[in-house]
């Protein structure tokens, strides 16, 4: 029989064996050496898993499961054309066999997310604090895998809810993998772990009708809040902007926990980790969000995913914030509390390192999906404090994996394995992978595989003094529920906190029982007055009386808008350029290469997809009128030209809205030529008032920028691009406007 031309090949890479060809040593220095063998750079992780790449080519051809070339896969093996279908068919039962069996079960939290290779290079060693390689050796380029994700969401729900994002990063150091398991907020809505299932379950849909999908905006999850003060702080952070991202290249990450740090003398610190995004912290406005959620539901990864394929790899610097063990009790909050962050006006983080996403995963499954973050993975170096929900979490999440992936071996999945062989004596269960040859027990007499002395990179859990009498109790200073809800609350501008009453207001909205909202309003009056009083009239109640003992503490550090942590840059942002035939092509062309150059992403937006013609000039289109809406761009522009055509073309609704509704998002509009009439008259008639005067000239008033005449303007791009970095136009008033 004639063998099928091509068969789909594995693509081994000579430099990175697998696990079956690698010899067992013979001793501990042999293991810890090959290690450091495999870890060559920045692509060592992108190298192991080519191991397990298939790549299928044209031309290659249907084969079963043991490996035979079918013949046909269209049709199933019957008695007859129109006979019933027989059993004999092991090409149907193993097709259909393996489609019954495809899913696995969503993560219990954090099921909606999307993930990116990248790598980590360190710039400032810190062996004052850790001796953790990583964080010392500057030589290095570990590979990192990132997760994003929403919380409450499932698989498939929308990317632009209002939530807390995960921020769960891997490195693959060469001593192993170390995950920091994180989220863009900074503090947890509950001090203790023993509780992690009961705000989960209140926070996601209720149990009887499985409503609402992806929000808090019921009322189970605000009976819960109400209910449960330790949750005001992280309450506070949920209903600000930092839980609508405008990207996810445009947010914080926080390991939230204290962890511990040991230097090469074993001498202990605390340390809190924090990613502080390039590219600055901004969000959506909370109309944008709930319309994205429609309009894009993938809004958040594809926009990280065609950043990455376009080259424009996003970075976080890496810091920390470090407390020497002997200040532990220096504070009014106790270290060990999850609700509370460390004031960066008490401690200043340290910026050590920077991170790069600079590859999209292969396939999301194997990847995205099989990737089994454990905070329980650290290095030697880095420890854990006895913060009660990081203690909770050690457990959990070896234990997820367990139900979510099928058994104890999952970290013999591709992407969950480090870079380094492994060696123990674990042996068996469901999916084992590796075959190994030698001992599976030990001591043995073949000395391996055995443990490592310190000195050679065996880690040693921390030598923390344990004392006090068993009890179901939390430390003192846990009880403080207010304190940093307050300064939280205090250090917002007035434009945030307006989204924030919103937000509350939003969300109470949707709550049916009035006792919640009784109980929401008094807890919001312990931590402000006028916010309780804002609620309250939302949402028909009673003005509570002024009992508030806000200390009117302020963080320089907190505020989106002005804190003193904040990027304001143009890059990464997107412009749609709203064009149709015979445009006029000078300002247009001139703009896109000045946004090019700013690192903003120029979009053409076209009244059909394929190209717009001016002359011998043709854009090709990104989008349709049609197929985007001014929710896809930070700011819009809609450019000028010449005809009837072109004018009639200028009336369309969809310009009309898109215009309208990016000013009440208040984001850049940009017009020249014949769209400044038509902006004047028809799309924001009553709005501006702009006197123009001479051609060329640039004009901008509440954000609104016209160009009169066809002539480019470098001033009309630079003043966009300013904007832009601004992210949003504040100073216009939209309390009055609906888009
Ligand atoms: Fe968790 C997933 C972040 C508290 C139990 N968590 C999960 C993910 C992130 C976080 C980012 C998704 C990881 C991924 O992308 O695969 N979780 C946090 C943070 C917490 C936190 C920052 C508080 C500081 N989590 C927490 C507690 C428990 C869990 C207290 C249980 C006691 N978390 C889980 C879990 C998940 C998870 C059930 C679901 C899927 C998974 O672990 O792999 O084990």
């Amino acid at each position: 029989m004639e063998r099928p031309s091509k068969r789909p090949r594995i693509t081994p890479q000579p430099e990175q064996p697998t696990h079956t060809d690698v010899e067992m040593t013979s001793t501990a220095e042999k293991v810890l050496n090959t290690a450091v063998d495999y870890a060559t750079g920045a692509n060592a992780k992108g190298r192991q898993l080519s191991n397990y790449t298939q790549v299928v080519e044209s031309g290659c051809p249907i084969m079963s499961y043991f490996g035979v070339a079918q013949a046909d896969t269209d049709s199933s093996l019957k008695a007859g054309p129109r006979g019933p279908t027989l059993l004999e068919d092991y090409h149907f039962r193993e097709k259909i066999s393996h489609f019954d069996h495809e899913r696995i079960p969503e993560r219990v939290v954090h099921a909606r997310g999307a993930a990116y290779h990248g790598d980590f290079v360190l710039h400032t060693p810190i062996p004052e604090y850790t001796n953790a390689a990583v964080l010392n050796d500057t030589g290095r380029r570990t590979p990192v895998f990132l997760r994003f994700s929403t919380v409450a969401g499932s698989r498939g729900s929308a990317d632009t809810v209002r939530d807390v994002r995960g921020f769960a990063v891997r490195f693959y150091t060469e001593e192993g993998n170390w995950d920091i398991v994180g989220n863009n907020i900074p503090v947890f809505f509950i001090q203790d772990a023993i509780k992690f299932p009961d705000v989960i379950h209140a926070v996601k849909p209720e149990p009887h009708n499985e409503i609402p999908q992806a929000q808090t905006a019921h009322d189970n999850a605000w009976d819960f809040f109400s209910l449960t003060p330790e949750t005001a702080h992280m309450m506070l952070w949920t209903m600000s902007d930092r839980a609508i991202p405008r990207s996810y290249a445009m947010m914080n990450g926080f390991g939230v926990h204290a962890f511990v740090f040991v230097n090469a003398e074993g001498k202990r610190s605390f340390v809190k980790f924090h990613w502080k995004p390039k590219l600055g912290v901004h969000s959506l406005v909370w109309d944008e969000a709930l319309k994205l959620a429609g309009q894009d539901p993938d809004f958040h990864r594809r926009d990280l995913y065609d950043a990455i394929e376009a080259g424009n790899y996003p970075e976080w610097e890496f810091g920390v914030q470090v407390v020497p063990e002997e200040n532990e009790h220096d504070f009014d909050f106790d270290l060990l509390d999850a609700t509370k962050l460390i004031p960066e006006d008490l401690v200043p983080v340290k910026y050590i390192g920077t991170l790069t996403l600079n590859r999209n995963v292969t396939e999301y499954f194997p990847e995205t999906e099989q990737v089994a973050f454990c905070t329980q993975h650290i290095v030697p170096g880095i420890d854990f404090s006895n913060d009660p929900l990081l203690q909770g979490r050690n457990f959990s999440y070896f234990d997820t994996q367990i139900s979510r992936l099928g058994g104890p071996n999952f970290n013999q999945i591709p992407i969950n394995m480090p870079l380094c062989p492994v060696f123990n004596n674990q042996r068996d269960a469901m999916h084992r992978m590796p075959i190994t040859k030698g001992a599976n027990y030990f001591p043995n007499r073949f000395d391996a595989p055995h443990p490592v002395p310190p000195a050679k990179g065996g880690f040693v859990p921390k030598a923390l003094p344990v004392h006090g009498v068993t009890t179901r109790a939390r430390g003192e200073k846990f009880s403080d529920y207010l304190s940093q809800a307050q300064l939280f609350y205090n250090s917002m501008s007035d434009i945030e906190k307006t989204h924030m009453v919103s937000a509350f207001s939003f969300e109470l909205g949707k709550v049916e029982d009035t006792g919640i909202h009784k109980r929401i309003v008094e807890r919001l009056n312990e931590i402000d007055h006028s916010l309780a009083a804002q609620v309250a009239a939302n949402i028909g109640q009673a003005t509570p009386p002024n009992t508030t003992k806000n200390h009117g503490k302020r963080s320089a550090f907190l505020s989106q808008i002005n804190g003193k942590a904040q990027t304001f840059t143009a890059q990464g942002r997107k412009v749609g350029i709203f064009v149709q035939d015979e445009f006029d092509t000078a300002p247009v062309l001139a703009l896109q290469l000045a946004l090019k150059a700013a690192g903003t992403l120029a979009m053409i937006v076209g009244p059909r997809k394929g190209t717009v013609k001016s002359g011998a000039t043709s854009l090709s289109t990104q989008f349709t009128f049609e197929t985007c809406r001014s929710t896809h761009f930070d700011a819009i522009y809609v450019a000028g030209g010449s005809g009837e055509a072109y004018a009639k073309g200028l009336s369309s609704g969809r310009l009309v809205h898109a215009v309208r509704e990016a000013y009440m998002h208040q984001k850049p509009i940009a017009v020249s030529g014949s769209a400044v009439e038509w902006l004047q008259r028809i799309a924001l008639p009553s709005e501006i008032s702009p006197a123009i005067s001479g051609q060329g000239k640039v004009e901008v008033e509440k954000g609104v920028v016209l160009l009169e005449g066809t002539v480019e303007s470098p001033q009309f791009a630079t003043t966009i691009i300013d904007l832009l970095a601004m992210h949003r136009v504040w100073e216009r008033d939209v309390s009055q406007i609906a888009a």
